[in-house]
């Protein structure tokens, strides 16, 4: 019997009955259903075969208690979590997020949205993401160490470079993957690729650490230019303070923008006189190494620290969310387009709500979702994986030139299906592109 034409509301109801309380799931999904159900109704193929209902359930679902022992001898507990959510295309990839709201419902979202963004990079590569509810945030690096090395002793059951190979995200960078991956070799007695992002000594791959933020950039910059435009000289809002922010706000000095802000969990710094390659590197330093608040740079340079507040009320042309999930919601999104935002980049992963996208495109305004724009960061992991098999290691040149070269096919994925003649909807355009291959995978496998 051949399925019906599916129906949004229908569809969604369904997804909300099936997982109930996972909000942020049901947001990713929604975002993906409103281009891929009219997409499949026209192409019913993929519906007689129901290729988006298996898509949005995960392959499995592990879950993990994690035991560790804090610097006063207390034993403390936390839950750790590794969604393997599609492997049609590849061995599941993507990071691991270590953060107090780490749950279901966030980890199912950044798996679902990684299945697609692993698609677009046009590398073989399924979605994975994991995490837990442990924070890093005022934990000695010992403790730090403790947590990741009893994590790894149960995650490393799971994983593997033909398997499922992680990486890092919102709280997990360098240090955390330096004893993720030292436990891993331990447990394993192999030397694998099976983590990326790690450091260069052991492994690592040149532009990573800048891949997110810089491919975020590259990504604006082909917007801009396809509309004859460019990031020179335009005032930029840039939200966070880390990894991808960092690296967003060096690529937009080199190519001649002006960042006024930058945030953490706290608040927002504005600098009217811009960001410049200095101050950027005591940001750097402050975040990475210091671990210490955004408000620092405000007192060093004598600017306004906006406590508790977003910098989208702030006038810029272009706006690159790199935060987190949900940080631009309708009205936000009203001020920007009221002082004249022209380009919106996500460098984080949803953090545009959905009735703020609709707002977005109903003014023609250029939004660019993660999942194309911050694929640099994945499709650098992925050359690194390469890397690791052939054990060489390419050159800055060469990684960065590939890097634009990805972020510029996404762009054409994006036109090929997103392109209206006035106005391109990117949001459309990587939904599509990033559905059609894991979809013609999936169907050549059979029901599985
Ligand atoms: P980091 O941990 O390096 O930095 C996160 C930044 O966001 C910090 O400034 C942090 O502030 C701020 N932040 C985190 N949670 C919140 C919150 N609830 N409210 C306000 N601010 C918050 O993470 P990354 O830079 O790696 O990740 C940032 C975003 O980019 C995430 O959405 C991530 O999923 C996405 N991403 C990351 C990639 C990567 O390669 N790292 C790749 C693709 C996407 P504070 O210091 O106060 O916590
Ligand atoms: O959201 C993401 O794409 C990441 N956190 C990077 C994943 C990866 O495997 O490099």
């Amino acid at each position: 019997m051949k399925n019906r034409a599916i129906d949004l509301d229908t569809f969604m109801q369904e997804v909300k009955l099936r997982n109930p309380g996972e909000t942020e799931f049901h947001q990713a999904v929604q975002e993906v259903a409103e281009d891929i159900i009219p997409f499949v109704n026209q192409f019913p193929h993929y519906n007689h075969a129901s290729i988006l209902e298996r898509m949005i359930e995960p392959d499995r679902i592990v879950s993990f208690r994690v035991s560790w022992e804090d610097d006063e001898g207390k034993i403390r507990v936390n839950r750790g979590y590794r969604v393997q959510y599609n492997s049609a295309i590849g061995p599941y990839k993507g990071g691991l997020r270590f953060h107090p709201t780490v749950n279901q419902s966030v980890l199912k979202f950044l798996g679902f949205e990684q299945v697609f963004k692993n698609s677009l990079t046009t590398l073989p590569m399924g979605g994975g993401k994991g995490g837990s509810d442990f924070d890093p945030k005022g934990k000695s690096d010992r403790e730090v160490m403790r947590f990741c090395q009893s994590f790894m002793t149960e995650l490393h059951k799971h994983i593997g470079p033909n398997r499922d190979v992680p990486a890092g995200d919102i709280g997990v960078g360098a240090r955390e993957i330096g004893y993720l991956f030292g436990q891993y070799k331990r447990l394993e007695n192999e030397f694998t690729g099976t983590l990326t992002g790690k450091s260069l000594e052991f492994g690592g791959s040149l532009i990573r650490t800048e891949a997110t933020g810089y491919g975020t950039v590259y990504f604006m910059e082909l917007m801009l230019n396809h509309r004859e435009d460019s990031i020179k000289d335009k005032v930029v809002a840039i939200s966070g303070s880390g990894n991808v922010a960092q690296y967003a706000a060096e690529k937009v000095i080199q190519l001649g923008g002006k960042v006024v802000t930058m945030s953490d969990s706290s608040g927002f710094i504005h600098d009217p006189d811009g960001i410049d390659e200095e101050k950027l590197a005591f940001i750097i330093d402050l975040k990475t190494v210091k671990r210490g608040r955004i408000e620092e740079y405000a007192k060093k340079y004598g600017c306004e620290f906006y406590q508790g507040k977003k910098p989208w009320q702030m006038a810029c042309d272009i706006a690159l969310p790199c935060a987190t999930q949900n940080e631009i919601c309708l009205q936000d999104a009203q001020t920007l387009v009221e002082n004249g935002v022209m380009a919106i980049a996500e460098g984080a992963n949803m953090p545009t709500y959905i009735d703020a996208i609709h707002l977005f495109h109903e003014h023609k305004i250029l939004y660019a979702p993660g999942k194309a724009s911050n694929a640099g960061g994945v499709a650098v992991s992925g050359l690194e994986m390469s890397q690791n098999s052939q054990r060489l290691s390419w050159s800055r040149k060469e990684l960065d030139e590939r890097l634009q070269t990805i972020m510029s096919r996404i762009h054409e994925q994006c036109l090929k299906y997103g392109d209206e003649g006035d106005f391109v909807d990117y949001v459309k355009g990587a939904n599509l592109a990033g559905f059609v291959k894991v979809a013609d995978a999936m169907l050549a496998y059979g029901v599985v």
